[in-house]
């Protein structure tokens, strides 16, 4: 039988583009999202190639989750990656000015849905065993701070702390946990940061090369197939063109 990779936020950007990219090599998918018209399409374009499964989710909704995990049909079961990627940023704008609500969004989509998608596939994953594999799409904002990343990067600190948390857990089950932390990546993100606004997005993306999805959907096609006894614990991918910069100092 063919390999289940499991992902989420499949609707768009990294999660679609990996369902390209797995479907590639003959896995079977179970691609999941809100927006069923996308998943549907999707699914329409990959089921020639393999099995697809499609499922709305909302992530941050755990009896829905258990849901969709419960009623996996024969053949999507047993997933052998679970690909913890859909998540959101709110607001490019300091602490101060944001609303407590779009904390509030972030922290229960990076954080608690994440969370119940680990939760409810965890046992399955363990089953499955040698070669298994989370892949938790964590972020360059998980590791170092910059105005406006707030909560956002807060989440992706989570992210990586409890992918090695996690390690440590499933040590001896043969399960595989990756923090898989991008830089700037060209997708929607930007457009759902900034609450639709297109001209703000296209701005941050000109004049520069971004990662692309298919980039970032390589390194977890890289991740998942790698042999069984190899796990990778954190990969942190920038574009060329991204790098830090000098501390901010406050001067009168
Ligand atoms: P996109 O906005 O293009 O895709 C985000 C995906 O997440 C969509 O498919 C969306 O699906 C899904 N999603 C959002 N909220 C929910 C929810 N409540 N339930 C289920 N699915 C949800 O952005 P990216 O592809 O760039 O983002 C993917 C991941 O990569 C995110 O975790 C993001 O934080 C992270 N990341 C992005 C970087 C970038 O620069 N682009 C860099 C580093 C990390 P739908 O709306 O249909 O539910
Ligand atoms: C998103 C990447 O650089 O906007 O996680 O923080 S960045």
């Amino acid at each position: 039988m063919a390999d289940v990779v499991f992902i989420t936020g499949a609707t768009s950007g990294f999660g679609r583009a990996a369902a390209r990219r797995f479907a590639d090599a003959g896995w079977s998918l179970v691609i999941t999202g809100r927006r069923a018209d996308r998943l549907k399409a999707l699914a329409d374009e990959l089921s020639a190639k393999v099995p697809v499964h499609y499922a709305t989710l909302d992530v941050r909704n755990a009896d829905e989750v258990k849901a969709v995990v419960a009623a996996l049909p024969e053949g999507f079961k047993q997933v052998k990656c679970l690909l913890n990627n859909a998540g959101l940023a709110l607001s490019p704008n300091p602490a101060q000015s944001v609303e407590l609500e779009d904390w509030h969004t972030m922290i229960d989509t990076n954080v608690k849905g994440l969370v119940n998608v680990t939760h409810a596939l965890l046992h399955t994953l363990i089953e499955v065993g040698a070669g298994a594999s989370i892949i938790n799409v964590g972020s360059i904002a998980g590791q170092w701070p910059y105005p406006g990343s707030h909560v956002y990067g807060g989440t992706k600190a989570f992210v990586k702390q409890f992918s090695y948390n996690l390690r440590c857990d499933l040590l001896g089950t043969g399960v595989r946990v990756t923090d898989l932390a991008p830089g700037i990546a060209e997708t929607e993100f930007t457009l759902v940061r900034t609450k639709g606004d297109q001209a703000a997005s296209d701005r941050l993306y000109r004049g520069t090369t971004a990662l692309s999805a298919e980039d970032i959907a390589e390194q977890m096609f890289y991740i998942a197939t790698l042999p069984d006894h190899i796990c990778i614990n954190r990969v942190e991918v920038m574009p060329t063109r991204q790098a830090w910069s000098a501390f901010a100092i406050d001067r009168d």
